[in-house]
């Protein structure tokens, strides 16, 4: 004899299973949504201005990887933020050498390193993927393709950064501490109406770096990622420790997996603090911080330490938020 308790269990179960299974005619949740909610994410606080203008190409339906560079354009060419494009810190030696790169859903990839008297690296980034046979140039040869493809050669190093520049030369002491206070590179990634991915990675690396040192922002899966089955991803920080675990590739491996974007970046961020470990490394005054969305339009973000803030900018509003992180 079955007991009765069995067959309420069976029953439900079997209610539950048929509750599960898509009848014909019914359509399935979609994995992206119908109408794509368009969404900007940028890292540090001048993110807010540059989202507002990357949104102003959003809104007008146009595509993200064109909406990516006109954002972190304003930053580039802006002399008060020190650590991007034009007023950018120098290196060491007084020269200012910037990295940027850029990337679009269909694995689309232009890069440039080391890149010296050219306010816009990013364009120049662009213009490596769309009209050179190549992903990557660095240095004098990135110079001169520029220059070839109609870019101005200026000076870069504005009066105040060398006056910076010449009080550290001083005790040229070499502190690579990022915070707050000495915000870095531009990150942006950006989800357009259609549905379409893209992002853009700019700055002027650690100020007073080696001369010929790249740090993780023009190279693609360490500065940035895009995958347009799975999200976007951008990288500040401590660039050496990125590229060491390759970061925002490895983001966009964890979202593939499943996790939502903020668990991610967390994710990431325990890999590198774990390396640190390892090696009997100390964090402080190291800090990285990682901004994600996927392709739903979810976003997240998370740093190693406190004070990673990062500019979010919908139909709603725009906004910044501070990352949450993994030590004090
Ligand atoms: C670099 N990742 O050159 C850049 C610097 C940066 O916040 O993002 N700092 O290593």
């Amino acid at each position: 004899m079955v007991a009765r308790r069995t067959v309420i269990k069976t029953g439900a179960s079997a209610i539950l299973a048929w509750l599960a299974k898509p009848l014909d005619g019914w359509a399935l949740e979609p994995k992206v949504p119908a109408v794509p909610k368009p969404i900007i994410l940028s890292t540090w606080k001048f993110g807010l201005q540059a989202n507002e203008e990357a949104w102003k190409v959003i809104e007008k339906n146009g595509n993200s990887l064109d909406a990516v560079e006109q954002g972190v354009m304003l930053v580039e060419a802006d002399p008060n933020e020190r650590s991007v494009g034009y007023g950018g810190r120098p290196d060491r030696d007084g020269n200012v050498t910037l990295d940027a790169c850029i990337m679009d859903h269909n694995a689309n990839i232009g890069s440039v390193a080391c890149l010296q008297h050219i306010v816009h690296p990013i364009s120049v980034a662009r213009a490596i993927m769309e009209k050179s046979p190549h992903v990557m140039l660095v240095g004098d040869g990135a110079l001169k393709f520029a220059l070839e493809n109609g870019f101005k050669k200026e000076n870069l190093l504005t009066e105040a950064s060398e006056k910076e520049w010449r009080e550290w030369l001083k005790t040229s002491e070499y502190k690579p501490i990022v915070n707050i206070e000495n915000h870095d590179t531009i990150g942006m990634i950006a989800l357009d109406t259609k549905g379409n991915l893209a992002g853009a990675c700019t700055t002027s690396g650690m100020a007073f770096k080696l001369a010929g040192r790249v740090g993780d922002s023009p190279i693609i899966g360490a500065g940035l990622y895009v995958d347009g089955e799975v999200g976007a991803v951008t990288a500040t920080g401590h660039g050496e420790e990125v590229i060491r675990v390759v970061g925002a590739h490895l983001v966009i491996e964890m979202m593939r997996q499943g996790k939502t974007p903020k668990k991610a970046c967390k994710a990431a961020v325990e890999l590198i603090k774990r390396k640190f470990d390892l090696r009997q490394k100390q964090t402080k005054d190291t800090q990285i911080g990682f901004i994600a969305i996927n392709n739903l339009g979810e976003y997240g973000a998370f740093a190693l330490r406190k004070g990673f803030y990062y500019a979010v900018k919908d139909a709603t509003g725009n906004k910044l938020y501070k990352a949450d992180y993994l030590v004090k």
